[in-house]
């Protein structure tokens, strides 16, 4: 893989610059993690609160270890899991590195996150001038939200579509703090359909196994908030197998096909969107 810096030119200069990949292999991924650890005096490994074990990646920690990079675990989307889920996933990744959680959508939490930031340049004694933070992450989980949360501003692009962020760019936070937003530079396996899913790194749309897919939602939610499929398809859930709420779901919403049949695809795609749009929330 070629990286080349280029400074864009004229104000914008103050807080992008780009470096361009040449090419998408999970090689030029891993080149790319290690030339913004390098970089960076402080790196966040951004992570879905929703998934926290699942969205960490071991490789990526075990650089920064190694390098010698001060970081900090932020579960993003936090305005999407129960407080408890949330105190779970603290207690077992506080023992790895400084945990914070985060809303990119309602800004909750930026405020002790730029403090968390601050304490520990302090601590590691650094370089007089800006700040360098890299945020590192699978795709969608929100980098480019929490940037913004912490900036208060709209500064980087983001998209409910994942992929959206290109290359790696400077974005200017104030107080002497740049970050480093990068694209989902930590690949999902590619066969990793459910995943994609959960993560909506895939709409219902692009997705093969769309009933595989919700019915793990139906199963996750089930476990974890019962609650949140009954209200929304106005159901009564008690020993039923994910496969039988979803048929549930279908009579209720009167999701049927010609010959009265429940249309499973027809709910699978509706329960993924919900899921999807932050609408069932575990
Ligand atoms: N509910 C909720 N949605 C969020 C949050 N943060 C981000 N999102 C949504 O998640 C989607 C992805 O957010 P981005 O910030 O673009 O994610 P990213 O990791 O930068 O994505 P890529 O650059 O494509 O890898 C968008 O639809 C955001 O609105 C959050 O804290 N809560
Ligand atoms: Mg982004």
């Amino acid at each position: 893989m070629i990286i080349n810096v280029c400074t864009v030119p004229g104000e914008l200069a103050q807080y992008v610059y780009i470096l361009k990949c040449c090419s998408n292999s999970m090689a030029s991924y891993k080149m790319l993690v290690k030339d913004v650890i390098h970089k960076a005096d402080i790196l966040l490994e951004i992570v879905d609160a929703r998934f926290p074990q699942e969205t960490r990646n071991s490789h990526v920690e075990d650089d920064l270890i190694r390098m010698g990079k001060p970081f900090i675990i932020v579960l993003n989307k936090c305005d999407l899991v129960s407080k408890k889920s949330l105190d779970k996933a603290k207690s077992s990744l506080s023992t790895i590195a400084p945990t914070v959680f985060v809303s990119g959508k309602d800004k909750s939490g930026t405020t002790i996150l730029r403090h968390k930031i601050m304490e520990l340049a302090g601590i590691n004694k650094l370089k007089g001038g800006d700040i360098l933070v890299g945020c590192l992450g699978y795709p969608n989980v929100g980098k480019s939200s929490v940037i913004n949360g912490v900036t208060g501003r709209h500064r980087a692009g983001t998209s409910s579509i994942s992929g959206h962020t290109k290359g790696v760019q400077l974005v200017n936070a104030g107080s002497n703090i740049k970050f480093i937003d990068t694209p989902g530079v930590i690949p999902f396996d590619e066969h990793d359909e459910c995943m994609q899913g959960l993560l909506g790194i895939k709409d219902a749309t692009h997705l093969k196994d769309t009933l595989g897919v919700a019915l793990k939602m139906v199963e996750i939610l089930c476990s974890e908030n019962k609650a949140a499929l009954e209200s929304l398809y106005n159901v009564t859930i008690e020993e039923q197998d994910a496969y039988e709420v979803i048929e549930l779901i279908g009579q209720k919403s009167n999701f049927l096909k010609k010959k009265g049949e429940i249309d499973e695809m027809r709910v699978s795609w509706k329960i993924i969107d919900d899921w999807q749009k932050g609408i069932l929330v575990v």
